[in-house]
């Protein structure tokens, strides 16, 4: 079986992100998984170059498009390489291969009438690279509820693409193939959309010159949809490319709820005006929000940096937490914390445990040798009818692109080989020569265990199947589909090795801003927390001391730390908006101060040194990830760095011009 799968070409006005990785990955996953059953895949990925907005981008960087985009998608094929994502091919619009099909489809659909030249008199938004008539309007803005920003008026001669003429035919093949576009959610707006009427499109542009010519009237740029769309079938070689003929029509276009407009009315009927068979799925998955609740997008500039979070936390439990976390048909959340949260709970201590804790005790009481089994019990029974339940509702969950469930499924074999470590006890079993079969029956169990969870997670986990043959003596080879629910599989005799932990737990508190508030005692802390700013009221040997040098008392320097433990403290220079004396002590004093654009509040043991005016608009040093904790009620966050010997204290201000938030190392 062939099986040809898209993900959006993506705009390389700037980097990629956690919201294009989503997409990128969950494509990926399904790619793999069909190659596991033995199908001919063919994994499209590019991106989309001939937008206005890329050429806005690049004007604001100073520099000519190509080069701009050149750069930018660089960093898509980085990204998508540290992500372990198998694409067959990278499609980028201002390619040759691209461009002349779409002057090739242009000439034939303005040569069947089905293109016509005429004015567009109306609005354009440029971030949507959308054009919307004056009444589509909201205030004067673009009624895209995501995007809301201003539109531009355009009043210019254009090409139009008769969608008026397919709307009835479009409804009636959508009528007709009810798994045309998924989720059925998706499948009802569309349905609503069409029959609200389709305007014939604006499919030309006058007013800049970068994009694909008009052919007969080269002063026209092609519009960048009616452009991008074309890319499913040009990057095939249509019309008589050998890919098209073997991969066409798609499987599945995947894709963001954002687009899946374009593909299920533009797309299909640019399609049926060439009578050109349309592909069998569009697929409109949820976006990724903040915890606040915004899309994570890059005009939104609320993008984390995916290189850094991949080289954290590794490409794996990245694309796990991804792909774990979007339900079919809503959006999923994403923040760091969740992401360790998931990380350590199934990652480390469900599915890592069982395979280390399994392996261990073939090296304690097999010498690492996995043994020959004796006669199934009950539970090995139980669980050999269970990974055929489980692979079977996995085989129908992908099928219709649930990975999230797909991935619920596997953590329910994965808990059930947890609970049969416990209900067999082998530790028990160790203690008595005449369990000896029995155990060999158990730790045999194990090691089948381990291999059927290599395959189920390898689509969506693609760097565990080696790490995990290696640890169990096997072949890569042998981590085949078919075999999920079969048995007996692995070779008594072979040595296997215990290995490092697959999912090393993770302790958030060491990144910024995601560790949770520990209960501390209150005074307890503002004690520590004096302590840590070094106020000394007691003694004063330094002004105390004879003539004629003093030499002051100094704290023993501690003991060394490495860089690493170093670079665990995250300090930033912070400006303190405002500073109050905390009521009913004369050493704290409450600060709010401004960092990263946000407002913390701290409270500081410098009350008896700093009249609370004399910091206000000053730039102070706050250790800004250490855990928030309450001072005399007041939840503080964070610490400002002081200097201090004997009675002297000294805040640390910084006098350059460096905002709130600035890192100090
Ligand atoms: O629309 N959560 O490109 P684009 C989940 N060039 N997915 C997200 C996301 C988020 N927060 N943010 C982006 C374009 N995406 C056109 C496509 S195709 C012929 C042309 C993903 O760079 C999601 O797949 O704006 C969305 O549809 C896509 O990125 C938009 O990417």
């Amino acid at each position: 079986m062939k099986y040809y799968i898209t993900t959006p070409i993506f705009y390389p006005n700037s980097s990629p992100h956690i919201g294009t990785a989503y997409t990128t990955v969950a494509a990926d996953a399904l790619a793999r998984y069909h190659r596991l059953l033995g199908d001919k895949v063919h994994f499209l990925t590019g991106t989309d170059e001939n937008a206005q907005k890329i050429v806005r981008t690049a004007e604001e960087h100073g520099t000519d498009p190509k080069i701009y985009v050149d750069g930018v998608v660089e960093r898509f094929k980085e990204l998508w390489a540290a992500l372990d994502i198998s694409n067959d091919d990278f499609i980028r619009t201002t390619e040759e291969r691209h461009q002349k099909v779409v002057q090739q489809i242009f000439t034939k659909l303005y040569e069947q009438g089905d293109i016509y030249k005429s004015e567009y008199a109306g609005w354009y938004c440029t971030p949507c690279e959308t054009f919307w008539l004056e009444n589509k309007l909201i205030e004067g803005k673009c009624p895209n509820g995501d995007c809301c920003r201003d539109v531009e008026l355009l009043k210019e001669e254009s090409y139009f693409f008769r969608l008026s003429k397919y709307q009835d035919t479009l409804l009636q093949y959508i009528a007709e193939h009810p798994d045309f576009i998924q989720p059925s959610s998706r499948r009802n707006e569309m349905l609503r959309f069409i029959e609200g009427g389709l305007e014939d499109l604006c499919v030309s542009r006058t007013t800049f010159q970068w994009g694909i010519k008009v052919p007969f009237d080269p002063k026209h740029v092609v519009y960048v949809w009616l452009d991008a769309l074309i890319n499913y079938i040009s990057a095939l070689g249509y019309p008589d490319g050998e890919n098209y003929q073997r991969y066409w029509p798609a499987d599945v276009h995947i894709m963001g709820k954002d687009i899946v407009r374009f593909h299920a009315v533009i797309w299909p009927i640019i399609l049926l005006a060439l009578d050109i068979p349309l592909p069998k799925v569009i697929y409109g998955h949820g976006w990724y929000l903040t915890k606040e609740g915004g899309k994570i997008s890059k005009s939104r500039g609320n993008v984390q940096d995916s290189f850094e979070l991949i080289q954290r936390y590794g490409s794996d439990a990245i694309r796990y937490f991804l792909l774990r976390e979007m339900q079919v048909g809503s959006d999923g959340t994403y923040s760091e914390d969740n992401v360790v949260e998931r990380l350590n709970s199934d990652l480390a201590n469900d599915f890592g445990n069982f395979v280390s804790r399994s392996l261990a005790m073939v090296v304690k009481y097999r010498e690492g040798i996995i043994p020959r089994p004796g006669q199934d019990g009950k539970l090995e029974q139980e669980l050999k009818e269970l990974s055929q339940e489980i692979k079977n509702s996995v085989e129908k969950r992908l099928g219709v692109f649930d990975l999230a469930s797909a991935l619920e499924e596997i953590w329910r074999f994965v808990a059930r080989c947890n609970k049969y470590v416990d209900e067999t006890a082998p530790w028990s079993l160790a203690k008595h020569e005449d369990q000896r079969e029995r155990l060999d029956t158990v730790l045999y169990t194990f090691m089948e265990c381990i291999r059927i969870m290599a395959i189920l997670t390898a689509p969506f986990m693609p760097g565990l199947p080696s790490r995990i043959c290696r640890l169990l003596g096997l072949d890569e080879g042998l981590i085949r589909w078919e075999e999920t629910d079969q048995w007996g599989i692995l070779e008594p005799g072979t040595r296997v090795e215990k290995g490092e932990p697959l999912f090393p737990r993770i302790d958030i508190s060491q990144y910024l801003n995601v560790g949770e508030t520990k209960r501390v005692d209150e005074d307890q802390t503002m004690d520590q927390n004096i302590n840590q700013t070094q106020v000394q009221t007691e003694t004063n040997e330094f002004t105390l001391s004879p003539e004629p040098t003093p030499t002051p008392e100094f704290e023993p320097i501690k003991e060394e730390i490495s860089i690493d433990e170093f670079a665990k403290l995250d300090l930033r220079v912070a400006k303190v908006l405002s500073a109050e004396r905390v009521a009913k002590t004369d050493k704290l004093m409450k600060l709010e101060v401004e960092v990263a654009g946000v407002v913390r509040t701290v409270v500081s043991g410098i009350a008896k040194h700093y009249a609370p005016e004399d910091l206000v608009n000053k730039y102070v040093v706050l250790v800004a990830n250490l855990k928030p904790t309450k001072l005399r009620g007041i939840t503080s966050q964070g610490m400002i760095l002081a200097a201090s010997q004997g009675e002297v204290l000294e805040v640390l201000i910084v006098n350059k011009d460096l905002p709130g938030g600035a890192r100090v190392k």
